[in-house]
């Protein structure tokens, strides 16, 4: 028996939000964006899930050399915190050059932009120390199939991947794949294509991909088979564990919410996998519901670590011997019997 994994869990600050929808006010107070970082460790967090500018606000109007400089700054403060850098992401959607993509843009201009905000978040990570870019390919896709070519953004996007292989040779890349939301239909929506941009790029060792338990559920797919796909390559680079009540707008609610055996499911692939030996995170991408009160709210991120954890114990503690008795007896009604009950502590 190997000693059971001991998780280190992560989120990023756009996590603790204002709440609220599309339709109406603002249900919480902003919290400021640079105190939240001080609230990780007593969450028990310990890994800081960054976009470009959650590390450099208002980079666009700054130089090369500002955004270092204040990225460095950063990482000391990180630092302080005893947090971990595990990722930045450019944030390629709240530009006005990117409402109709960044790498896919018919715009050349909007191109080259994207291209310029994705140097400079390489840039920052090497500043902070994390090894990783991620890439949630929000815009890239389209509303109506006839304004791009498809085949044409496909070609852009591995040309992205190779072009950021090559800045640095340190560099990993964990595309995370959801297939709506922004746009009608997205270019990467499963772990399948993320993995095939991996594998059709100059070095794939160093590209991998990242699962969110909704988008999965928003394509369709099961997440737990996503994270088994990518972990049966070796590349799953991160997660990010949430909930999501069939194919609504995009939910983010606390992990197990909605569904505790899909829940279960993720835990024990991940378990199964061996995932969290080489350090990797426990992500969540969680928000507070649009209803609750508070200042700030951060309980669905302690309640989601919580639910993690509760369910590492259910993934340990369920009988080995019996469940391979019911495969070998094809006994899957039994099987499903002894996992509900399992789950229920019944
Ligand atoms: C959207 C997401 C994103 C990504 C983040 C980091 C804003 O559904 O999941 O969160 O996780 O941009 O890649
Ligand atoms: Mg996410």
């Amino acid at each position: 028996m190997s000693i059971p994994v001991s998780y280190r869990f992560s989120f990023g600050p756009w996590n603790i939000s204002e709440g609220g929808d599309p339709f109406g006010p603002d249900v919480r107070k902003a919290y400021d964006h640079g105190e939240k970082f001080a609230l990780y460790r007593k969450l028990g967090f310990e890994g800081v899930q960054l976009h470009d500018d959650d590390v450099v606000p208002g980079m666009d109007g700054l130089t090369d050399a500002q955004v270092l400089e204040r990225a460095e700054r950063f990482g000391k403060m990180l630092k302080e915190e005893g947090l971990t850098p595990e990722f930045v992401a450019p944030r390629l959607w709240f530009a006005e050059g990117t409402v109709d993509g960044g790498y896919t843009s018919n715009s050349p201009r909007d191109r080259e932009y994207a291209w310029e905000r994705t140097r400079r978040s390489v840039e920052i990570a090497r500043a902070i120390g994390s090894k990783a870019i991620v890439l949630w390919l929000a815009r890239e896709g389209t509303y109506i199939r006839e304004s791009k070519d498809a085949r044409l953004a496909y070609q852009r996007l591995l040309e992205t991947v190779n072009r950021i292989l090559d800045l640095d040779a340190g560099v990993e890349i964990w595309i995370e794949p959801k297939p709506n939301e922004p746009t009608d239909l997205a270019y990467v929506p499963t772990m399948g294509h993320a993995l095939t941009l991996a594998y059709a790029s100059k070095d794939h060792a160093r590209v991998k991909g990242l699962v969110e338990s909704a988008h999965a559920m928003l394509a369709g797919l099961d997440p737990s088979d996503e994270m088994a796909f990518a972990l049966a390559h070796g590349k799953l680079g991160s997660v990010h564990l949430n909930d999501q009540n069939g194919l609504k707008y995009d939910q983010d609610k606390c992990f197990g919410s909605t569904n505790l055996r899909v829940a279960f499911n993720q835990v024990r692939v991940l378990e199964e996998g061996g995932y969290g030996r080489k350090g990797e995170f426990i992500g969540l991408d969680v928000k507070a519901m649009r209803t609750q009160k508070g200042w700030p709210v951060t309980v669905h991120l302690e309640n989601s670590r919580r639910t993690f954890l509760h369910l590492v114990d259910k993934v340990r503690s369920v009988d080995g011997r019996l469940v391979q008795q019911f495969r070998d007896a094809r006994d899957y009604e039994a099987l499903d019997a002894y996992v509900l009950a399992h789950l229920m502590g019944v």
